[in-house]
């Protein structure tokens, strides 16, 4: 079957007239002694590609592909869409996929249907994987859209509730044995409070902490540990999400012993929410050794919600790049196009179109890092900025010499104490000339 009636995708650099083709994204290219590949390990979402239509709060659907969606069963529909998903994964030549449980199969009339309808599918997208060698990235389960979590799952206010989100998660961790997943998932939509009036926080917390410990004795159990990250978001859609930013989620997992076992999957878009840069929350997730994988996207900085935009800003791409590699690489994670079309791009061919943009754009600050890396850019400008510590009074500082009685008595000392300049717009200018 040819839905996309296209050909894989090949780099065919910037003179190109050829909008299916990638400009500077060239898998087998090496850098910094490893593949472009390597280093990117691209996913497509499946419920971004497969399952989104357009629609907004206010507007219906406007992708035109709807109509092309085969099968008069739910199921048939669920089993058309894996075949078009990789048929999208060959085109694009990306090697990892992600997904909700409720993305690839219907729920039915009862969980057990739905288990069923999964056992299903799994099997065909199994089938595919075996064929084409494409990967899992990760799977979660979605504890969010179905009134049932109205009130959250693992921080829900209702015990039946708790056992369904335990339920889901289960069978997401079977399905990631049988798909052989390299990560599993914690998006908490619902995961937080909607006013403390009525809100006990500690008792929810205490609860999502045992949901996670649950979710890890049943990987050890089964055998298959992929590693587990947790995705945070400061608001929507509940209006404070108890995963709110990198920091938050740490101050939770370290309190609860849980740190580590989980990494965090960070969203671009989350953490313009959360009133931070991309950059900010990868340098955090690395400083506690929690930079797990990656949702690549872009809000609007003039909008005040998650647009989920294809990313083309190459400024945030090169230093989200280059937070990769000082973390040494984004393995066993990976950086999933967590993006979806702005309603106005409707066309079946700008799923494609949008997913050679994202590439390129990182592609572009993949090179854009190296460089940096090799002309030592940051380490420069830290080394000079902080240099006053590799002085004799710094030195004795850094190896716990000094006391606040020994540093308040050479301070008295001190005629003058002289601050550097930053020099901050230049280092800016010069940062442009690597774009
Ligand atoms: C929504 C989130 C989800 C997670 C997975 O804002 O980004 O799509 O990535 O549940």
């Amino acid at each position: 079957m040819s839905y996309f009636n296209l050909e894989k995708i090949q780099f065919e650099g910037t003179g190109t007239e050829n909008k299916f083709a990638f400009h500077h994204y060239n898998p087998d290219e090496v850098i910094l002694g490893k593949t472009m590949r390597e280093h990117l390990r691209f996913a497509v979402a499946y419920w971004h590609t497969m399952v989104a239509d357009g629609s907004d709060p206010f507007g219906e659907g406007t992708y035109r592909r709807d109509q092309d969606i085969k099968g008069s069963t739910p199921m048939e529909v669920a089993k058309y869409k894996v075949e078009v998903f990789f048929e999208l994964l060959d085109i694009l030549d990306i090697d990892y996929f992600c997904f909700h449980d409720v993305d690839i199969a219907p729920q039915g009339n009862s969980l057990e249907e739905f288990f069923d309808n999964l056992d299903e599918i799994t099997d065909l997208i199994k089938e595919k994987m075996d064929k084409t060698g494409k990967k899992l990235l990760w799977n979660t389960a979605n504890m969010f859209t179905h009134p049932r979590y109205v009130n959250g799952a693992a921080t829900t206010t209702n015990a039946e509730v708790y056992a369904y989100a335990a339920a889901q998660v289960k069978k997401g961790l079977d399905i990631s044995k049988k798909l052989n997943g390299e990560n599993y998932v914690f998006w908490g939509g619902r995961e937080g409070y909607e006013s403390l009036l009525n809100t006990d926080m500690q008792f929810e917390l205490d609860n999502m902490a045992r949901f996670f410990q649950m979710a890890l004795d049943y990987s050890e159990k089964i055998g298959h540990q992929p590693q587990f990250l947790i995705e945070p978001k400061p608001k929507e859609p509940t209006k404070h999400q108890y995963d709110y930013d990198a920091a938050t989620t740490m101050a939770f997992l370290q309190k609860y012993d849980l740190d580590e076992h989980f990494k965090l999957n960070l969203e671009a878009n989350h953490a313009t929410l959360a009133g931070h840069t991309f950059e900010h929350e990868m340098t955090v997730a690395r400083s506690y050794n929690a930079l797990g994988s990656l949702d690549a996207n872009q809000g609007d900085l003039l909008l005040g919600w998650d647009t989920d935009e294809f990313p083309t800003d190459l400024y945030s791409a090169t230093l989200a790049m280059y937070e990769i590699i000082e973390n040494g690489g984004i393995a066993p994670g990976g950086i999933n196009f967590d993006a979806k079309l702005r309603r106005t791009s409707m066309d079946k061919e700008d799923f494609i179109l949008a997913h050679i943009a994202g590439m390129d754009t990182y592609a572009r600050g993949l090179k854009a890092a190296a460089r940096l890396k090799e002309d030592r850019f940051f380490e420069k400008i830290l080394e000079e900025r902080y240099q006053t510590f590799q002085d004799d009074l710094g030195q004795r500082i850094l190896n716990n010499e000094e006391d606040l009685e020994s540093l308040s008595k050479l301070a008295l000392s001190l005629s003058e104490v002289k601050v550097d300049s930053s020099h901050l717009e230049y280092y800016r200018s010069l940062l442009n000339d690597y774009l």
